[in-house]
Order: structure tokens, then sequence, then C-alpha cells
């Protein structure tokens, strides 16, 4: 994969003069948000720009190992009003790991303020909304982290990849390719896994703190929502699971403690389809998997007002808990009826 050379060109005057820069990444950020974000403002300082690395609520606590990330704002919990104080006064907006406006919750009405800052978008989501100066949009690429990393190696050189930007991007390339195993790994992925790997960085200490690091609620509310709450239907090839706001505080549940619950029915044999509700103070977050052909990307943006990638896509319910299983098994059904699934 190669990012089109007047894209580089493009990127290359805005940054050529030490700017007031923000770099911003989704709601509920995940290693490649926060992977891509952190590498990026890393490369940018050393530039000579004035970075601020924005996120609109809370990382998980296993993420909080990544080098840099201590000095994330998190827009949710800013009491200074930094995170503010940062947009408004901008040049330059990066928009990392998302594709529309409407993922950074009350934080899009701030940048609708400034109105003078361009607007880059670096990401790998399907559809991106068109509001940005300048888009390197590659829903192809297995993860925003692989993109910084082709932008920094062409601008600036493997050699400029530091040991903290290499931790950093291959969180984000590991997780967002289900440890190299999604159809979306190429070899490219792996020659640049060669480069950050050359970098010492530990790849065991890495999975350590990412996949064996959760407390035991995460341990005990995941074999409660597997063994209580997974319904399976449609032949066996479709699940579901759900989570009130009561199950979670039953489990003492903390950010990022579900993360990946979604993936699990999958590993049935026959499983095409596994959808995850989880109660938050306003919505129903929608998680959705697949496997192969199935298109989740379609089914978000058709019946959860959301969208993502063909395998893994998310959106929201502002129906209660019931009404939207139902929704939901309503959707299979004339999904199904469409030989869509
Ligand atoms: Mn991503």
């Amino acid at each position: 994969m190669q990012i089109a050379r007047n894209k580089i060109e493009q990127l290359r005057e805005y940054i050529e003069q030490p700017q007031r820069v923000v770099i911003l990444s989704h709601t509920n950020p995940d290693g490649d948000a926060i992977g891509s974000s952190l590498a990026w403002a890393e490369i940018l300082k050393r530039h000579g720009h004035d970075v601020t690395c924005i996120v609109p609520n809370k990382f998980p606590y296993y993420l909080e190992f990544m080098p840099g990330s201590e000095e994330l704002v998190v827009f949710k919990n800013d009491t200074e009003g930094k995170a503010v104080k940062a947009v408004k006064g901008a040049d330059l907006i990066f928009c990392l790991d998302f594709h529309t406006m409407t993922r950074l919750d009350g934080l899009g009405d701030v940048i609708d303020e400034n109105q003078h800052a361009k607007r880059i978008l670096i990401d790998h989501h399907l559809n991106p909304s068109e509001d940005f100066d300048l888009m390197i949009s590659y829903p192809e690429a297995s993860s925003t982290c692989y993109l910084i990393a082709l932008l920094v190696e062409v601008m600036f050189g493997a050699e400029s990849i530091s040991k903290e930007m290499a931790i950093n991007i291959f969180v984000g390339m590991m997780t967002d390719t289900g440890n190299f195993a999604f159809s979306s790994v190429t070899p490219d992925v792996f020659r640049m896994v060669s480069i950050l790997a050359a970098k010492g960085i530990s790849i065991p200490d890495i999975h350590n703190h990412v996949y064996n690091s959760f407390t035991e609620g995460r341990a005990r509310l995941f074999g409660y929502v597997i063994d209580r709450k997974m319904k399976i239907f449609h032949n066996g090839t479709v699940a579901h699971m759900s989570l009130t706001a009561d199950e979670l505080r039953r489990f003492w549940f903390q950010q990022g403690d579900s993360e990946g619950f979604v993936n699990y029915p999958l590993q049935i044999k026959k499983m095409k389809l596994s959808a995850m509700f989880t109660e938050h103070t306003d919505f129903i977050r929608v998680s959705l998997r697949s496997r192969g052909d199935i298109d989740v990307n379609i089914f978000a943006q058709r019946y959860f007002n959301g969208g993502g990638h063909k395998n893994a896509a998310g959106g929201k319910s502002f129906m209660n808990m019931e009404d939207t299983i139902k929704h939901f098994e309503k959707s299979i059904k004339e999904y199904a009826a469409e030989g869509l699934l």
C-alpha cells in the first residue's frame, strides 16, 4: 500500500513551519486511536510543533503503559479547559482513526468554533465525511497506526522512528488486526513490524500489557455474559449478548472491561455475526463483528446509525434494551431475507 504523493506533498506544506497542532481521536479510544495519536505527536513535537493530543473520554487502564499516554487530555475530565483552549488556538487539527465528527460527541461542537484551522484526516474507516481540507483515508489499511508508520517513513525516514513511537505504533497494528490475523494484513504490514521490532521493543511485554492486564471484575463479567446473556439464533449463525448498567455495576465495571467480548461468539463453529449491546447513560452502544463476506458496516449503517469496517462496526440505539434486542433480531431477519447473511 502506498499513500498518494500529492497528499504527502500537501501534508508536508502544512507542517513545514512550526504550528499549533491538535491531534484528536474518537470516543472510547482504543489501542489504534491512542497509538497513532502519540506516535504522530512525538514526531511533530520533534519538528518544533506545539502539540496537544485530545480524546473525548477516558481510555482503558490497560493502555496506560503506552509512552506519553499521561499527556493525553481527556475532554470529559478536563476541568482546566486545556482541550478547549488548544482547539480554539489550533492552526492544524489532525483527526486520527475516525471518519466523521459525530464520533467526537461534545468535542465536535468545540471544533466547529475554530473555522480557520486546517482539518486533516488520517484514517482507515469506510465512507469518511467530506469536511476535511486533506483526507488521508485508506479503508484497506489494517490500522491507522500502520498509516502513521508509512507517513513517518516517507516523510522523515524509518530511522526517525524512536523506540517509544515503535511501541505505540505496534500496539495499534496488533490490536486492530486481531494479532495480525485479519484479512487486512498484507506482506507490507510485516515489513513494517520488522522495522518496529528492530527498535528494541519487547513484543511479549506489549502483549502482556494489552491482553493480560485485566481486572478480576472483567474476568467474572466475561464468564457471566457468555454463560447467562449470550443468545444464539438463526440456525446457530448469529449471536447477541447484552449488559445493562446494573449488571456492569455488579462487576465493578471500568472503561474498557467489555472490550473484545463481542469477538468470542465468532469462535463458535458456523457463527457468522456477533452483536454486543452495552447500556450507557443516554444510549445503548452496539458492537458488531462478522466473519468473511458478511458485511456489518452496511448492517450498522442501516439499522443502528453507525458504521466502521466490513467485519467490525458499531452504532448506537436510543431504545431500551428489550426493544434494541427486538430491533436487532428483526433486522437480522430482514438482512437474511435479502441474501446478505
Ligand atoms: Mn483503527
